[in-house]
């Protein structure tokens, strides 16, 4: 394998990446330099084995201390970088590798989002203290607002549940609407977090619905944004549940996919890699937009002390989903590390590949083009047609 001298070399390269500014990332010299760097042999094929020191010297935290990545999971990740299956990495293919996966590994752009910091889910009508688990949002504040004063963000969104009077998951709104026949609950028995069907249209067939109290209505003191919390200068707030039959736990879509807010156009627009998502309620609110997050290819990032939720038990159904999709979950002291790319988690770079892989979806906020690696792919078949 590499000499000591040679893993030095690709060490010393890859940490001053992070000194050099993002311009110069973007030269091919530079992506020239780190395969050869780690192409051992110089015969302009990258190995597993060079892979695996690649990934070495990515994934590392603060300290400079190499994560452990699992043996399947380098083979995962070689395999999507070796378009052609011929068990190299060649220049070609790690274009690839190098726009949309060790660009965001080293230089990640974050956005921070932070859910429905509401009065009324802290103090008001839907107080998360009422709510089976009794927690207080008004906790989040401390680490959000730490996080706010210390940490870099590209973006920061604040969203807000910002519903009409007449809005489909009130439970005091019950008899404004038809209960279809298939409902297990009738309009005079509904309670509280019961989930009843309304007759649809105009939305759906049917409209199955999570009954809350009257929360977040439109300019009213329980909508407002808690005031303790900061704003940033040019922080972007995010309306949603604001349609009277529609209901919208994530800041991206509504819960029928009908409607988009302008969230993930900001974050193209600002290039964001990374999302951090924190705030109220974790079960509800936070859980549907970092799902949302991931479905568009975001590396994602769920701040655990930052959040409040619910009920204990769909606090660890959420985490678990989550957690599954591949989001990382983390606690608000290590976000300042991560957002500086100087603590790089082999986690989210895993995610980020597996994205870019033929069914990966890998459209996303991060990449520019609809498949990279078709695109790379098509290039090989065509020199080959070339050749023969
Ligand atoms: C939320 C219940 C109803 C939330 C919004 O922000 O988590 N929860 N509407
Ligand atoms: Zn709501």
């Amino acid at each position: 394998m590499t000499s000591a001298g040679s893993s030095a070399d690709t060490s010393v390269l890859v940490e001053g990446l992070l000194e050099i500014d993002a311009q110069f990332l973007q030269q091919t010299d530079s992506m020239e330099a780190c395969f050869k760097a780690f192409d051992a042999d110089r015969d302009g094929l990258m190995t597993p084995v060079d892979f695996a020191m690649l990934c070495r010297t990515l994934f590392r935290n603060q300290h400079g201390k190499a994560y452990t990545i699992e043996k399947k999971a380098l083979d995962d990740m070689f395999s999507v970088f070796d378009i052609n299956q011929d068990g190299y990495i060649d220049f070609q293919e790690f274009h690839l590798c190098w726009k949309h996966w060790i660009k965001p590994i080293v230089r990640p752009v974050s956005a921070l989002i932070v859910i429905d910091v509401q009065n009324d889910f802290i103090s008001g009508t839907l107080s998360l203290s009422n709510c089976p688990a009794q927690q207080n949002g008004i906790e989040v504040l401390k680490p959000i607002n730490t996080m706010l004063e210390t940490v870099p963000f590209e973006r920061v969104f604040y969203s807000l549940d910002w519903h009409p009077d007449d809005h489909v998951s009130f439970i005091e709104n019950v008899h404004l609407r038809k209960v279809h026949p298939s409902s297990k609950v009738s309009a005079s028995e509904a309670m509280v977090y019961d989930t009843i069907i309304y007759e649809g249209p105009p939305i759906n067939p049917v409209i199955v619905q999570k009954l809350w109290p009257r929360h977040c209505v439109q300019t009213s003191w329980g909508a407002e944004l808690h005031p303790d919390v900061r704003v940033i200068e040019n922080g972007v707030f995010i309306h949603k549940g604001t349609h009277p039959d529609i209901e919208s736990y994530s800041a991206f879509w509504d819960n029928n996919k009908i409607m988009q807010t302008k969230l993930f156009d900001a974050m193209k627009e600002n290039k964001i890699t990374d999302l951090y998502v924190c705030g109220l309620a974790y079960d509800v609110c936070v859980g549907a937009t970092a799902s949302h997050s991931l479905e568009y290819g975001f590396r994602t990032v769920l701040i655990e002390d930052a959040c409040r939720g619910v009920s204990m038990e769909d606090m660890g159904n959420t985490r678990q989903c989550l957690t599954d999709q591949l989001a990382l979950v983390v606690t608000s002291s290590e976000v300042l590390d991560m957002v500086q790319g100087r603590d790089r988690r082999p986690e989210l770079g895993y995610f980020r590949a597996m994205r870019l892989r033929p069914n990966g979806k890998s459209g996303g906020g991060c990449s520019p083009v609809a498949s990279p690696r078709d695109e790379i792919l098509q290039q090989q078949q065509q020199q080959q047609q070339h050749l023969s």
